[in-house]
């Protein structure tokens, strides 16, 4: 059996389980396994797109990056063409985007860069159409736009399980659980709360499967085998996703169907464009950093525009000056200071309205 069938024999089998605590050990190793398949598959995947080059290959550019994924024709390119300065080639038939194509839009300070590219359909991590490439871009993305048409909305659910196989987590935090290897003992539980999914026959397995038999496990939460894996697998992307559904102008708003919190657009007659820009800057939870000049006042109209949880060392990397080489320390004022003009280091977490004066050598 080749990767593909074993992937979905696994598939099956975890489908056809019914999950309580006595399977929970079954479908834990199961789950593991399947892990383990599709990151082989994700390394096979990376290595032939890399040799094929082929147009997938964008580098990040701007504040931020946003990825539309959505089926053929559900109208990605009129709407890159919309939100940005990119031309990308619209038609009515499907397939018409062939490679990644960028655009930059300016919003609210920010330069967002969006990528369009071409349909996503059902498999496509299995391979077909350029799905795997499509997918990988989309692993790169600090927000995905998933676009939907409002006649079909059942692309959503086929669109959330592509993303989801390939590792891509949609608006999660990433488990918090803690493993600490020992060299002896056996592996001790710990958990911040009653686990009502998992229990040390099905957490252990899992661990042994990952070459783990001895330390501490902790769980700062009521986690499943699933979280377990994601953590153990370590390569998994927790991004926030956008829904909007485009062509409302042939159903005279949302049709029901859709997720909640949808939101609809019109890229042809621009309706909900606007707002879909707004969503698009607020999404990606911007914070302003004001510079403190050596001599002179503060520039409050010209902040730098980060993401959040953007660190000093961050901060320094966007300045051409070379802040990095020669950093000493950070004086900081504003919300993430201690007190004001606090002395910080590189790996200080920065937040909305601070302002930073950076010390050299
Ligand atoms: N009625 C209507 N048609 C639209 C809208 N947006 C796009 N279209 C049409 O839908 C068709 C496909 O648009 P594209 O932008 O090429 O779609 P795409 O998603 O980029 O398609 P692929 O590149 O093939 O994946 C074109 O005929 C567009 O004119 C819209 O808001 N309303
Ligand atoms: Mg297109």
């Amino acid at each position: 059996m080749g990767v593909d069938e074993r992937i979905k024999a696994i598939e099956d089998e975890i489908r056809n389980t019914k999950r309580h605590k006595g399977t929970e050990h079954h479908i834990g190793l199961l789950l593991a396994k399947l892990a383990k398949l599709r990151r082989d598959r994700t390394h096979q995947a990376a290595k032939k797109s890399a040799m094929s080059g082929g147009g997938f290959d964008i580098r990040k550019e701007g504040d931020a990056t946003v990825v539309m994924v959505g089926f053929p024709s559900v109208g990605k390119s009129t709407l890159i063409n919309r939100l940005t300065n990119a031309k990308s080639k619209i038609a009515a038939y499907e397939f018409t985007t062939l490679e990644c194509i960028p655009g930059i839009m300016e919003y609210g300070g920010a330069s967002i860069q969006v990528l369009d590219l071409p349909g996503i359909i059902a498999g496509a991590q299995d391979g077909k159409g350029r799905g795997r490439e499509i997918l990988s871009v989309a692993r790169k993305a600090d927000l995905i736009l998933i676009l939907l048409d409002s006649s079909s909305p059942w692309h959503h659910g086929i669109i959330i399980k592509e993303l989801q196989d390939v590792g891509i987590r949609l608006g999660q935090k990433p488990p918090r659980i803690s493993i600490k290897k020992g060299i002896k003992g056996g592996m001790r539980i710990h958990s911040a709360v009653r686990l009502t999914h998992l229990t040390p026959q099905a957490v252990i397995p899992i661990l042994n499967e990952y070459g783990i038999h001895n330390g501490d496990i902790t769980f700062g939460d009521d986690y499943r085998a699933e979280d377990l894996i994601d953590v153990l697998e370590g390569n998994r992307v927790y991004t926030r996703a956008l829904v909007v559904v485009n062509k409302v102008d042939k159903t005279g708003g949302i049709p029901p169907g859709f997720p909640h919190g949808a939101i609809g657009i019109s890229a042809e007659s621009g309706e909900g464009i606007e707002e879909l820009r707004k969503a698009i800057f607020h999404g990606l939870e911007f914070m302003r950093i004001y510079t403190k000049p050596r001599t002179g006042e503060i520039k409050w109209g010209e902040p730098m525009i980060m993401r959040n949880g953007s660190t000093v060392e961050d901060f320094c990397k966007r300045i051409p000056k070379g802040f990095l080489k020669g950093f000493r320390y950070a004086l900081v004022w504003g919300k993430s200071a201690k007190f004001q003009g606090q002395r910080v280091g590189l790996d200080h977490v920065l937040q909305d309205g601070d302002v930073i004066y950076v010390v050299k050598k």
